[in-house]
């Protein structure tokens, strides 16, 4: 199996460059964000929980976010590997992912994170914002706390899989297809 974690800052084009990877590799795509935002169209139990924090810029709790994940991996039996888009954005969302894995007998293939610098960051997600109807994207506030979350919470699970070899990191910046051609030979050479 080939399992890819995207990383990288809000706003990095994790989800634009996913929807390019799992054509190309067949992989099953799991973006936390997207199953956030389908929970809170649908006014489920769990979208009600994640809406506060989303809108806030904050993370979802592990507890919330880690069991929705390993039901969606669990609904795909049949998968050649996963894309995991925006997951794990904390350590304990990384150690629970592994040991999902460990009991499929797979594991992380590699992480590859979209380095973007903060002001090219904040001004993506207010263009965003203009046609996107999400909450967090168009207060400039807020998109500087989601920086700083992952910051503080998400950019320590980069060490996390760098302490085996598996994280790499390519420039975020650019043209969208010059950016998929970079992940490719990164993922190429995994
Ligand atoms: P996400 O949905 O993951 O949102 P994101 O980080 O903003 O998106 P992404 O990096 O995918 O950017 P995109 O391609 O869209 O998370 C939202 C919230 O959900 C979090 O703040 C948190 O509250 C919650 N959440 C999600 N996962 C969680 C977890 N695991 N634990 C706890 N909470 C969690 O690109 C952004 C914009 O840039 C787009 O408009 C795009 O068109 C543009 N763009 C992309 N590539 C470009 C390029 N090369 N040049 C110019 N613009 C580009």
């Amino acid at each position: 199996m080939t399992n890819l974690i995207l990383f990288g800052p809000p706003g990095s084009g994790k989800g634009t460059q996913a929807a390019g990877l799992i054509d190309k590799y067949q992989l099953v795509h799991i973006s936390t964000g997207d199953l956030f935002r389908y929970e809170m169209g649908n006014n489920t139990p769990l979208g009600l929980k994640a809406k506060a924090y989303m809108a806030e810029g904050r993370l979802v709790p592990d507890e919330v976010t880690i069991g929705m994940l390993r039901n969606k991996v669990e609904a795909h039996p049949e998968a050649s590997g996963f894309i995991f888009d925006g997951f794990p954005r904390t350590i304990p969302q990384a150690e629970a992912l592994d040991q999902l894995l460990a009991g499929m007998n797979t594991g992380i293939s590699g992480l590859i994170a979209l380095e973007v610098d903060e002001e090219e960051i904040v001004k993506r997600i207010l263009k965003r914002g203009e046609s996107s109807g999400r909450p967090d994207d168009n207060d400039e506030a807020i998109i500087r706390k989601r920086i700083d979350v992952y910051k503080n919470e998400t950019s320590p699970v980069f060490d996390f899989y760098a302490a085996s070899g598996k994280s790499h990191s390519i420039p975020g910046v650019g043209s969208v297809a010059d950016i998929f051609d970079r992940l490719c030979a990164t993922i190429d050479g995994l």
